[in-house]
Protein backbone atom coordinates (compact mmCIF):
# COMPACT_ATOMS: atom_id res chain seq x y z
CA UNK A 1 0.00 0.00 0.00
CA UNK A 2 1.57 3.54 -1.06
CA UNK A 3 1.31 6.19 1.27
CA UNK A 4 -1.46 8.28 -0.95
CA UNK A 5 -3.76 5.28 -0.64
CA UNK A 6 -3.44 4.69 3.16
CA UNK A 7 -4.44 8.72 3.07
CA UNK A 8 -6.97 8.51 1.17
CA UNK A 9 -8.48 5.52 3.14
CA UNK A 10 -7.93 7.61 6.62
CA UNK A 11 -10.29 10.55 4.60
CA UNK A 12 -12.84 8.49 3.51
CA UNK A 13 -13.78 6.64 6.79
CA UNK A 14 -13.27 10.65 8.29
CA UNK A 15 -15.80 11.73 5.48
CA UNK A 16 -17.12 8.64 5.67
CA UNK A 17 -17.32 7.40 2.23
CA UNK A 18 -16.12 4.26 3.72
CA UNK A 19 -19.44 3.00 5.80
CA UNK A 20 -19.99 -0.30 7.51
CA UNK A 21 -23.23 -1.62 8.07
CA UNK A 22 -25.61 -3.28 5.87
CA UNK A 23 -26.41 -2.25 2.28
CA UNK A 24 -27.91 -3.53 -0.83
CA UNK A 25 -26.08 -3.30 -3.93
CA UNK A 26 -26.81 -2.63 -7.61
CA UNK A 27 -26.12 -6.01 -8.20
CA UNK A 28 -28.84 -6.80 -5.60
CA UNK A 29 -25.96 -8.55 -3.04
CA UNK A 30 -25.97 -7.65 0.54
CA UNK A 31 -23.08 -6.16 1.50
CA UNK A 32 -21.15 -4.71 4.72
CA UNK A 33 -19.42 -2.05 3.53
CA UNK A 34 -20.14 0.60 1.14
CA UNK A 35 -17.69 3.28 -0.96
CA UNK A 36 -19.67 6.60 -1.52
CA UNK A 37 -17.77 8.88 -3.45
CA UNK A 38 -20.32 11.33 -2.99
CA UNK A 39 -19.64 11.88 -0.22
CA UNK A 40 -16.20 13.45 -1.17
CA UNK A 41 -18.52 16.40 -0.98
CA UNK A 42 -16.14 19.84 -0.38
CA UNK A 43 -13.44 21.39 -2.12
CA UNK A 44 -10.58 20.07 -0.12
CA UNK A 45 -12.37 16.70 -0.57
CA UNK A 46 -12.54 16.65 -4.53
CA UNK A 47 -8.72 18.14 -4.22
CA UNK A 48 -7.86 14.97 -2.46
CA UNK A 49 -9.88 12.67 -4.55
CA UNK A 50 -8.55 14.12 -7.65
CA UNK A 51 -4.99 14.28 -6.73
CA UNK A 52 -5.36 10.40 -6.09
CA UNK A 53 -7.07 9.53 -9.63
CA UNK A 54 -4.09 11.30 -11.43
CA UNK A 55 -1.41 9.68 -9.64
CA UNK A 56 -2.71 6.47 -10.16
CA UNK A 57 -3.22 7.07 -13.53
CA UNK A 58 0.08 8.41 -14.30
CA UNK A 59 1.51 5.57 -11.79
CA UNK A 60 -0.29 2.92 -13.99
CA UNK A 61 1.12 4.36 -17.18
CA UNK A 62 -2.39 4.61 -18.58
CA UNK A 63 -1.90 6.06 -22.51
CA UNK A 64 -5.13 8.42 -23.52
CA UNK A 65 -6.17 10.99 -25.28
CA UNK A 66 -9.20 12.45 -23.22
CA UNK A 67 -11.54 11.75 -20.15
CA UNK A 68 -14.37 10.72 -19.90
CA UNK A 69 -16.52 10.76 -16.61
CA UNK A 70 -20.10 8.86 -16.81
CA UNK A 71 -23.37 10.88 -15.67
CA UNK A 72 -23.98 11.82 -12.73
CA UNK A 73 -20.92 10.44 -10.16
CA UNK A 74 -18.53 10.31 -13.10
CA UNK A 75 -18.85 14.26 -14.05
CA UNK A 76 -17.25 15.97 -10.33
CA UNK A 77 -14.54 12.49 -10.93
CA UNK A 78 -13.36 13.64 -14.17
CA UNK A 79 -13.30 17.42 -13.50
CA UNK A 80 -11.12 16.91 -10.49
CA UNK A 81 -8.69 14.30 -12.42
CA UNK A 82 -8.66 16.76 -15.31
CA UNK A 83 -7.62 19.11 -13.02
CA UNK A 84 -5.21 17.50 -10.60
CA UNK A 85 -3.41 16.25 -14.36
CA UNK A 86 -2.80 19.73 -15.24
CA UNK A 87 -1.47 21.13 -12.07
CA UNK A 88 0.10 18.04 -10.65
CA UNK A 89 1.50 16.37 -14.04
CA UNK A 90 1.81 18.97 -16.22
CA UNK A 91 -1.10 16.93 -18.65
CA UNK A 92 -3.75 19.31 -20.29
CA UNK A 93 -6.46 16.52 -20.71
CA UNK A 94 -9.66 17.45 -22.76
CA UNK A 95 -12.42 15.91 -20.65
CA UNK A 96 -15.98 15.32 -21.12
CA UNK A 97 -19.71 13.50 -20.04
CA UNK A 98 -22.83 12.54 -21.20
CA UNK A 99 -26.15 14.09 -20.67
CA UNK A 100 -28.24 11.12 -18.95
CA UNK A 101 -31.24 12.46 -21.55
CA UNK A 102 -30.31 14.28 -24.87
CA UNK A 103 -30.25 17.59 -26.23
CA UNK A 104 -32.50 18.37 -28.81
CA UNK A 105 -32.11 21.93 -28.85
CA UNK A 106 -28.89 24.56 -28.09
CA UNK A 107 -25.77 22.72 -28.83
CA UNK A 108 -27.56 19.02 -28.81
CA UNK A 109 -25.99 15.77 -28.40
CA UNK A 110 -25.24 14.21 -24.92
CA UNK A 111 -21.97 14.53 -24.61
CA UNK A 112 -20.78 17.90 -22.90
CA UNK A 113 -16.82 18.84 -22.67
CA UNK A 114 -14.19 17.96 -25.33
CA UNK A 115 -15.66 16.10 -28.80
CA UNK A 116 -14.88 12.14 -27.68
CA UNK A 117 -11.95 10.91 -29.78
CA UNK A 118 -8.91 9.26 -29.96
CA UNK A 119 -8.19 7.21 -26.74
CA UNK A 120 -10.42 7.91 -24.04
CA UNK A 121 -10.02 6.94 -20.59
CA UNK A 122 -13.25 6.07 -18.36
CA UNK A 123 -13.05 8.01 -15.33
CA UNK A 124 -15.66 6.59 -12.57
CA UNK A 125 -16.46 5.78 -8.51
CA UNK A 126 -16.82 2.02 -8.05
CA UNK A 127 -16.62 -1.03 -9.86
CA UNK A 128 -18.93 -4.34 -8.40
CA UNK A 129 -20.54 -6.19 -10.75
CA UNK A 130 -19.16 -3.92 -13.77
CA UNK A 131 -22.30 -3.61 -15.02
CA UNK A 132 -21.78 0.34 -15.38
CA UNK A 133 -19.33 0.62 -17.96
CA UNK A 134 -20.60 -0.85 -20.49
CA UNK A 135 -23.00 2.75 -21.43
CA UNK A 136 -20.21 4.53 -21.40
CA UNK A 137 -18.01 1.97 -23.89
CA UNK A 138 -21.25 2.29 -26.17
CA UNK A 139 -20.74 5.79 -26.27
CA UNK A 140 -16.97 6.39 -26.97
CA UNK A 141 -17.60 3.95 -29.26
CA UNK A 142 -20.45 6.01 -31.57
CA UNK A 143 -18.33 9.00 -31.40
CA UNK A 144 -15.98 7.22 -33.36
CA UNK A 145 -13.25 7.41 -30.61
CA UNK A 146 -11.08 3.95 -29.11
CA UNK A 147 -11.37 3.17 -25.34
CA UNK A 148 -8.24 3.41 -23.63
CA UNK A 149 -9.19 2.02 -19.89
CA UNK A 150 -10.85 2.49 -16.85
CA UNK A 151 -10.04 3.96 -13.87
CA UNK A 152 -11.97 3.53 -10.59
CA UNK A 153 -11.69 4.50 -7.06
CA UNK A 154 -12.69 1.33 -5.69
CA UNK A 155 -12.41 -2.53 -7.17
CA UNK A 156 -14.10 -4.29 -4.87
CA UNK A 157 -13.51 -7.61 -6.36
CA UNK A 158 -16.32 -8.86 -6.77
CA UNK A 159 -17.16 -12.13 -9.32
CA UNK A 160 -18.82 -10.53 -12.59
CA UNK A 161 -21.40 -12.52 -14.69
CA UNK A 162 -18.60 -15.64 -14.21
CA UNK A 163 -16.17 -16.63 -12.35
CA UNK A 164 -13.73 -13.84 -12.82
CA UNK A 165 -13.71 -10.15 -11.59
CA UNK A 166 -16.29 -8.02 -12.72
CA UNK A 167 -12.57 -5.95 -13.50
CA UNK A 168 -11.33 -9.16 -15.36
CA UNK A 169 -14.30 -9.56 -17.42
CA UNK A 170 -14.25 -5.39 -18.73
CA UNK A 171 -10.46 -5.82 -19.29
CA UNK A 172 -10.72 -8.91 -21.26
CA UNK A 173 -13.86 -8.19 -23.22
CA UNK A 174 -12.60 -4.61 -24.45
CA UNK A 175 -8.87 -5.50 -24.09
CA UNK A 176 -8.13 -2.64 -21.96
CA UNK A 177 -6.49 -2.07 -18.63
CA UNK A 178 -8.87 -1.74 -15.81
CA UNK A 179 -7.35 -0.02 -12.82
CA UNK A 180 -8.35 1.11 -8.75
CA UNK A 181 -6.73 3.89 -6.80
CA UNK A 182 -7.94 1.04 -3.91
CA UNK A 183 -9.32 -2.53 -3.75
CA UNK A 184 -10.71 -4.33 -1.43
CA UNK A 185 -7.62 -6.25 -0.92
CA UNK A 186 -6.03 -2.97 0.54
CA UNK A 187 -9.02 -2.02 2.37
CA UNK A 188 -8.94 -5.16 4.64
CA UNK A 189 -4.84 -4.90 4.30
CA UNK A 190 -5.72 -1.40 5.88
CA UNK A 191 -8.40 -2.73 8.48
CA UNK A 192 -5.68 -5.47 9.24
CA UNK A 193 -3.36 -2.18 10.77
CA UNK A 194 -6.53 -1.50 13.13
CA UNK A 195 -6.82 -3.20 16.42
CA UNK A 196 -9.89 -1.92 16.81
CA UNK A 197 -11.49 -3.05 13.16
CA UNK A 198 -11.27 -6.39 13.81
CA UNK A 199 -15.31 -6.54 13.46
CA UNK A 200 -15.34 -4.81 10.41
CA UNK A 201 -12.63 -7.01 8.83
CA UNK A 202 -14.39 -10.55 9.62
CA UNK A 203 -17.72 -9.33 8.08
CA UNK A 204 -15.61 -8.41 5.11
CA UNK A 205 -14.04 -11.66 4.63
CA UNK A 206 -17.04 -13.37 4.90
CA UNK A 207 -18.26 -11.22 1.89
CA UNK A 208 -15.28 -11.62 0.13
CA UNK A 209 -15.50 -15.51 0.35
CA UNK A 210 -19.19 -15.86 -0.69
CA UNK A 211 -19.32 -12.78 -3.86
CA UNK A 212 -15.22 -12.06 -4.10
CA UNK A 213 -13.07 -13.29 -7.34
P1 LIG B 1 -21.60 -2.29 -10.83
O1 LIG B 1 -22.30 -1.64 -12.01
O2 LIG B 1 -22.31 -3.52 -10.33
O3 LIG B 1 -20.14 -2.50 -11.06
O4 LIG B 1 -21.78 -1.30 -9.59
C1 LIG B 1 -21.06 -0.09 -9.51
C2 LIG B 1 -21.96 1.04 -9.03
O5 LIG B 1 -22.59 0.70 -7.81
C3 LIG B 1 -21.21 2.27 -8.75
O6 LIG B 1 -21.09 3.10 -9.89
C4 LIG B 1 -22.04 2.91 -7.63
O7 LIG B 1 -23.10 3.66 -8.16
C5 LIG B 1 -22.60 1.75 -6.85
N1 LIG B 1 -21.82 1.35 -5.63
C6 LIG B 1 -21.09 2.28 -4.91
O8 LIG B 1 -21.10 3.48 -5.18
N2 LIG B 1 -20.29 1.86 -3.86
C7 LIG B 1 -20.23 0.58 -3.43
O9 LIG B 1 -19.49 0.27 -2.48
C8 LIG B 1 -21.01 -0.37 -4.14
C9 LIG B 1 -21.83 0.01 -5.18
C10 LIG B 1 -22.77 -0.99 -5.73
O10 LIG B 1 -23.99 -0.75 -5.69
O11 LIG B 1 -22.28 -2.07 -6.10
Amino acid sequence: MQPYQHDLIDFALERQVLRFGTFTLKSGRQSPYFFNTGLFSSGEALRRLGAAYARRAVDAGLAFDGVFGPAYKGIPLVSALSMALAAEHGIDCPWSFNRKEEKDHGEGGSVVGAPLSGRVLIVDDVISAGTSVAESVALIEAAGAQLAGVLVALDRQERGQEALSATQEVAARHGVPVIAILTVDILMEYLARQPDRGGDLAAMREYRARYGA
